[in-house]
């Protein structure tokens, strides 16, 4: 039957395509991928390209990972243009002599040169600063009871690659400033890309997706100077914060130690807002996700966070490369709030379609549902970390979205982005955007258009391809929408009543954090507004923190100089929720940094016994002496005393007090020269900030007289001194799991 041959055929190509397609990814049990075998005539969709496989694990510095690829710029022995004629020179200008004008005919000086010329594209119009890695997520299957995902199954392992970026700033700002960071991951599924864009906050500034052009307008710099860059210390911002006072939930944290995370690899993420799951039977829950960092929640502080935007603006970018290139690869767990879906879409009392209010843990606890880890750099950061796309309305059978206003409008705007920025509509076809599942849409043409299609009916019905392609039913999973019931209702510009709602989970927020981390709010919004020219935003601001709570209020007003006005509204009795406090749990230091300091006169067998014990810690060891050249043949020197400074480092170990080297300034005398038994300035200024940054400061009893020179009270928390090295290092692991000695810090006022 010359039918069932074709039939056949097409079946042998498709499933040889997937298995090209997802090499290492098992199929969910009793989850098959989607047939896309068709009874009909005329051929197979399209298979997957060679380039839709599994993205390479090759690391950004070459290291190859498995992958076998190679890694060099440019393959093949010649240079050739981009029509592959090989060149015989590509330095010089083709020129009527070599004194000559350069001709018109240099038809490969024009194609150089009119590349270069298009090698930008548009940045992002928010979160343009972002950095990025791959890695794989796997089910736990406990998410089965609630979604029918097939990549949720219990041991599927999914394929993903995730952005994290900060909102503000332009793509060359630095990566510390104080902002929201955004979390967006692409899982690659059996059943399609699903999304999660997410941020390291759970609440957002706006109710409405209409205000966003608003708000983005107020927080990025003035339009007549173009300053301040990736920050929201500047009076447009405060003036719509303090107006618009939904915003204020968001701005709280932004100003608590959540907007300076220590590392990308230390941040919770959030879908913010109400998602809907399906699971096999039809039901519906409402759900929020929360991804959980397995290294804690952990955050800089301030002056670190400005310290580091001149000393490494890439800092957050170069943790995230570095833990991966070093295997100390990072991970979180992804968990979800369930929540009944009701009628009313609230959870005791919460409205779950509000974007500016949590469900608190305490009340919800978070499931865990599955495992993410980061396991490969990008290899090229133009081609995926630049051109990765994201959609909140890349969704897979199971998961559903909510009437929550402000994600509505996101469906829309970010497929209408990426026109522009990608430059046509055919950005899926894109590699890092590629769906690892078969492809057969009828979506034809456009810009940028790689496919070679076939065919003549691309279009639905047809009788020229055989009707084909066909619909699937929900148990050929396809994507089918929740039939929500929508009640009765007039068309009206409003927000529901309970939206008004603008001051009871600030509050709630400020009365969970702890003394520490409230005076951290205090002086953030203190610096915030003393930046602030017009003095009537400032007391507009001091008005909404009245609202919030009086000796928020109060402290900061004391800061600016300004009298504390009076409540406005009656501030609710809000019960703490303990899970937004970052202090008071012990976390695993896997990853963590410590500066060993070694100079002239350190015994040199102690530090090697203290590298190698901060290494069997999990933790990662760079050396810091006077110069680059090896103390020893197997102690490399990672960093200079000139070019080390305090905030790359957890925590430091000092073997020695190395005197001033030629190349200190700071400590010599023009006349006498340094002091008998000074200690080089350097190294006394990377020990005295550690120590003020509450970092635990550990040593030898030779570096005694650096805590003299560093201004460290010997007898403070977290200073540590013991004769072994493997003490000392046990002694630093045990006051890094709670990441700094937060005794340390001066006695809150607040
Ligand atoms: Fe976005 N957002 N957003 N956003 N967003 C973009 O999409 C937008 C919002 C988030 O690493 C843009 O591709 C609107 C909430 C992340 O590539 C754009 C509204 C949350 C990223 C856009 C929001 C986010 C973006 C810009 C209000 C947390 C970076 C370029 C309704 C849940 C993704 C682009 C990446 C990026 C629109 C609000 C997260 C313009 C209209 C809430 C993580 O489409």
């Amino acid at each position: 039957n010359p039918m069932q041959k074709v039939v056949d055929a097409v079946a042998d190509a498709v499933a040889e395509a997937k298995d090209r397609a997802r090499p290492d990814v098992p199929g969910a049990p009793g989850v098959e991928p989607p047939s896309v075998a068709e009874p009909t005539e005329p051929r197979a969709p399209l298979p997957p390209k060679p380039d839709q496989d599994e993205p390479a694990v090759v690391s950004a510095t070459g290291r190859d990972s498995g992958a076998g690829r190679d890694v060099r710029a440019q393959n093949g022995g010649y240079l050739t243009t981009a029509q592959g004629a090989r060149l015989a020179d590509s330095d010089h200008s083709l020129k009527a002599g070599p004194r000559g004008p350069v001709l018109l005919a240099d038809h490969h000086l024009r194609e150089k040169i009119t590349h270069f010329d298009h090698e930008r594209i548009p940045e992002r119009v928010v979160h343009a600063r972002g950095a990025a890695a791959h890695g794989v997520f796997r089910g736990y299957g406990t998410a089965g009871e609630v979604s029918k995902a097939a990549f949720l199954a219990d041991g599927v392992e999914t394929p993903v690659f995730v952005r994290f970026s900060t909102v503000l700033g332009s793509r060359g700002s630095a990566d510390t400033v104080r902002d929201t960071r955004g979390f967006a991951t692409k899982f690659y599924t059996t059943e399609g890309v699903f999304d999660l864009v997410g941020n390291n906050i759970p609440v957002f500034f706006i109710q409405d997706a209409i205000k966003f052009p608003d708000v983005i307008h107020a927080g990025k710099p003035h339009p007549d100077r173009e300053i301040p860059q990736a920050q929201s210390a500047h009076d447009t911002f405060w003036d719509f914060v303090s107006l618009h006072t939904e915003a204020t939930h968001h701005t709280i944290w932004n100003m608590s130690d959540r907007g300076i995370p220590r590392s990308l690899r230390m941040m919770e993420g959030f879908g913010i807002h109400t998602f809907r799951l399906v699971n096999a039977e039809g039901a519906s829950s409402l759900v929020k996700f929360h991804w959980k960092p397995k290294a804690g929640v952990h955050s800089l502080v301030w002056e670190e966070a400005q310290l580091l935007g001149g000393m490494d603006p890439d800092f957050h970018r170069r943790d995230l490369a570095d833990a991966i290139e070093a295997g100390n690869f990072p991970q979180w767990e992804l968990g979800v709030q369930v929540f009944p879906d009701t009628p009313e879409q609230t959870f005791q009392g919460i409205d779950l379609l509000d974007p500016t209010k949590i469900v608190p843990e305490e009340l919800a606890p978070v499931r865990p549902i599955g495992l993410l880890t980061l396991n490969a750099n990008p290899t090229n950061y133009f081609a995926e970390t630049e051109q990765v796309a994201f959609h909140p309305g890349h969704l897979v059978p199971g998961i559903d979205v909510t009437d929550d206003p402000l994600l509505a409008g996101r469906l829309f705007s970010y497929l209408d982005t990426q026109i522009t920025r990608l430059g046509g509509p055919n950005f899926a076809q894109i590699p890092i955007n590629r769906t690892h599942a078969p492809v057969n849409d009828m979506l034809r043409d456009g810009f940028h258009q790689d496919a070679v299609h076939t065919g003549v009916a691309p279009y639905k019905p047809n009788s020229l391809d055989g009707g084909c392609p066909f619909f699937a039913g929900a148990d050929d999973h396809a994507y089918i929408e929740y039939p929500t019931p929508l009640a009765a209702a007039a068309k009206v510009r409003e927000a529901p009543a309970s939206f008004g709602d603008h001051f009871s989970q600030p509050r709630l927020f400020w009365l969970s954090l702890s003394p520490v981390e409230q005076q951290h709010v205090i002086a953030a919004y203190t610096f915030e507004l003393t930046k602030v020219y017009e003095q009537a935003i400032k007391e507009r601001v001091l008005g909404v923190l009245a609202n919030i709570d009086p000796t928020l209020c109060a402290e900061v007003a004391s800061g600016l100089g300004l009298p504390a006005p009076e409540a406005t509204v009656k501030p609710a009795g809000a019960t703490p929720s303990p899970a937004l406090s970052q202090l008071g749990t012990s976390w695993p230091v896997d990853g963590r940094v410590i500066g060993v300091v070694a100079g002239p006169g350190s015994d040199l067998d102690a530090v090697r016994q203290a590298r190698d014990a901060v290494r069997a810690a999990g933790m990662t060891a760079l050396l810091i002496a006077p110069t680059g050249a090896p103390l020893a043949e197997d102690l490399t020197v990672q960093r200079t005393f000139a070019a080390a400074r305090s905030v790359e480092f957890d925590a430091l170990l000092v073997t020695g007090a190395p005197a001033p080297g030629a190349d200190d300034l700071g400590a010599r005398d023009a006349k006498s020269g340094p002091a008998q038994g000074a200690v080089d300035s350097r190294v006394a200024l990377l020990v005295n900030e550690a120590y003020r940054h509450a970092k635990p400061v550990a040593g030898l009893p030779a570096a005694r007289p650096v805590w003299v020179s560093a201004a460290v009270d010997p007898q403070a928390p977290g200073v540590l001194v013991a004769d072994n090295p493997a003490d000392v290092v046990t002694g630093l692991a045990e006051l890094l799991a709670t990441h700094r000695v937060w005794a340390r810090f001066p006695a809150p006022t607040g």
